[in-house]
């Protein structure tokens, strides 16, 4: 039985099981780590056009998602899942999802993830049948699904046997609420630009603290926001603090 149930209920399903079949998440279904279903509400209407959205009231542009094809899917879904499942709606005005909020729902067996298209869902789909809304940015793209990959995809990541270990623990170091620190392979030489000495003495210990440095000070450029929410040891301050000097 998989760690984890991911439900995508989208008009396009072939898109969300393709996308997700290739590397790590493709492995972790293939590993039954975790399961993928999808569900379209075009299958749960009833009228011979299989309409699934109508005009909105009160005018306006394009067409909204109706209630009804949403919520038979999402019931269905929830008939053939686990017993504790969440529905989440993915969309421009949800909470936005990070490292932590993933990690908080890695305990639920099954999460129903709800892929809106056209100009919106029903509000009494999002008020009555949803019990979170998610969005991965402050952006409207064109459809849930997407979002609902990049959910899937950074969830999978945090579940145990996934990653090996090597991965695993550079997913930890990056988890830790730090951006990334840089990466070389070969050629030694490129367009008079060359590794960094440290990185070619095999001195494990050296190579750790510079890539930990490089981390902190690329945060401190890039994303002082991060480094606000991280409460850093007294090796690490001294690490930011050898960055900013040698900056300078
Ligand atoms: C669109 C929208 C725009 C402004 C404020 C609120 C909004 N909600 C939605 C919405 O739910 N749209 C549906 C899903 C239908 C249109 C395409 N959808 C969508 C989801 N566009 N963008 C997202 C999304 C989802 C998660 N994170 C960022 C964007």
């Amino acid at each position: 039985m998989a760690l984890m149930r991911f439900d995508v209920v989208t008009l396009f399903p072939a898109m969300v099981v393709d996308a997700a079949s290739y590397g790590v998440t493709g492995r972790a279904i293939e590993r039954d780590i975790v399961s993928l279903s999808v569900w379209n509400p075009r299958d749960y209407t009833h009228d011979k056009h299989k309409t699934v959205d109508d005009r909105p009231y009160g005018g306006g542009p394009g067409m909204v998602m109706k209630y009804q094809p949403l919520h038979d899917a999402v019931n269905h879904a929830k008939q053939v899942g686990a017993e504790a499942s969440r529905v989440i709606c993915l969309s421009p005005q949800g909470q936005p999802v990070t490292q932590s909020l993933l990690a908080d729902y890695t305990n639920v067996p099954q999460l129903i993830l709800v892929a809106g298209r056209y100009e919106g869902i029903d509000e009494r789909f999002l008020q009555l049948d949803c019990d979170d809304e998610w969005s991965i940015g402050d952006y409207v793209i064109s459809g849930g699904e997407l979002a609902a990959l990049t959910v899937i995809d950074a969830m999978t990541r945090l579940l145990p046997g996934v990653l090996g270990d090597e991965e695993s623990a550079q997913q930890d170091s990056h988890g830790d609420g730090l951006l990334d620190c840089p990466h070389f392979t070969r050629p030694e030489q490129l367009l008079g630009y060359s590794v960094p000495d440290v990185l070619l003495s095999g001195n494990h210990a050296d190579i750790k603290r510079w890539r930990m440095k490089q981390a902190l000070g690329k945060t401190w450029q890039k994303r002082p926001d991060l480094l606000q929410k991280k409460q850093l040891s007294a090796e690490q301050e001294r690490l930011l603090k050898e960055f900013i000097v040698e900056l300078i």
